[in-house]
């Protein structure tokens, strides 16, 4: 059984900045926003009154009016990510990052604590205290979707074992809904096919579910028998190469975009397909758009050679989901075909 931490920093990006300005600590506070009006995170004191990231800031301001917003500061948070990365070094170096703010570390083999994984979390988060001032929740299960569910359990500033011998125990009562990959839509048709947990996974047909939700009931079903035989990776095979640009001024219309595709995201992307070492057949070509309410969408069409005439129809497509929405980022992608010995990966998210 290996032994995997999943390491999440409490309320990142408002952590840092009431770190920086100690009179934040004691107010409703949100990072970002003010001029695009969406917030990326807040404090626990504003979660409180029902603000959650990529929130509007109008809709926060409504329900706390004394809510402070301040500006991200992103240098300073990637700072501190390679602080806490080398933090985490000193305790394995199987370590993968999923964001600036959370990592999956792999301790079955270190020997530190006499290789208690509870012991090495606890100290990882004593480091970070001590050496960043900040706080952190830990997750220690034997797989990776449990760990990373862990995590969320004791936070800010805890953590929560899964052992070996709880593992069944734990899956059996687990909503659906916290298995990271499951979203709005799947857990409502999982609802209506009256599953609610593992348990009711583990009771179901399985070839009913697969029948029902297709590759995504297969992951389903591993999971909810606690299978994850996902490694922590220490470096992900390239699977796309892709530009992409947070817009200074919010986009609106299609020709807009078509036009900011034309003239920079594409010559962008040749250039990039031109420098890649990655000697790697195409499969398809993909557009990712975020909506100014961060939305993330995106759409492929399978194409072995990229042409600008294939992004056209595909942002034609992807645009009817806007529902007058802004566009706050545009990027155009390839995706790659895997190299011959890479590994089936998983496919529930991380
Ligand atoms: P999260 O770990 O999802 O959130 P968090 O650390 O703020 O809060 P929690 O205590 O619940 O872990 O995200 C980490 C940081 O990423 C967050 O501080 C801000 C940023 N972020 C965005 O910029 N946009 C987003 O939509 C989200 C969800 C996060
Ligand atoms: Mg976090």
């Amino acid at each position: 059984m290996k032994k995997i931490i999943h390491i999440d920093m409490d309320c990142f990006f408002a952590a840092v900045e009431m770190r920086d300005h100690p009179p934040y600590k004691d107010v409703p506070l949100a990072v970002g926003g003010k001029q695009r009006g969406v917030l990326t995170t807040c404090n626990y004191k504003a979660r409180e009154y029902g603000i959650r990231s990529a929130m509007p800031t109008a809709k926060a301001m409504q329900l706390c009016p004394d809510l402070v917003v301040v500006p991200t500061r992103m240098p300073v948070y990637k700072e501190v990510s390679k602080k806490i990365r080398s933090i985490f070094q000193r305790y394995t170096s199987i370590i993968e990052p999923l964001s600036l703010d959370e990592a999956y570390l792999d301790v079955s083999d270190s020997s530190f604590y006499q290789g208690s994984a509870t012991k090495i979390a606890l100290a990882i988060r004593q480091d970070i205290k001590n050496e960043c001032n900040l706080t952190a929740s830990a997750g220690v299960a034997p797989l990776k979707f449990l760990a990373k569910i862990a995590s969320d359990i004791n936070k800010p500033d805890g953590q929560y074992v899964i052992t070996p011998n709880n593992v069944s125990e734990f899956i059996k009562t687990l909503p659906l809904e916290k298995i990271p990959g499951v979203g709005k839509v799947t857990i409502k048709k999982l609802h209506q096919s009256r599953l609610f947990t593992c348990h009711d996974i583990q009771q179901y047909n399985y070839h009913t579910l697969v029948k029902q939700f297709g590759r995504f009931g297969v992951s389903l079903w591993h999971r909810s028998h606690a299978i994850d035989e996902r490694e922590v990776i220490i470096k992900r095979v390239r699977k796309s190469i892709g530009v992409e640009r947070t817009l200074s001024d919010n986009l609106i219309s299609e020709k807009e975009c078509w036009k900011f595709i034309q003239d920079q995201l594409y010559p962008e992307l040749q250039k990039r397909l031109k420098q890649s070492s990655d000697n790697r057949d195409i499969i398809k070509q993909g557009i990712k758009i975020k909506f100014a309410d961060f939305q993330v969408t995106t759409i492929e069409q399978i194409q072995p050679t990229v042409t600008l005439n294939v992004y056209q129809t595909l942002l034609t497509k992807v645009l009817e989901r806007q529902n007058k929405r802004a566009i706050r980022l545009l990027g155009l992608y390839v995706t790659l075909k895997p190299p011959q010995n890479d590994k089936q990966l998983s496919l529930l998210p991380l």
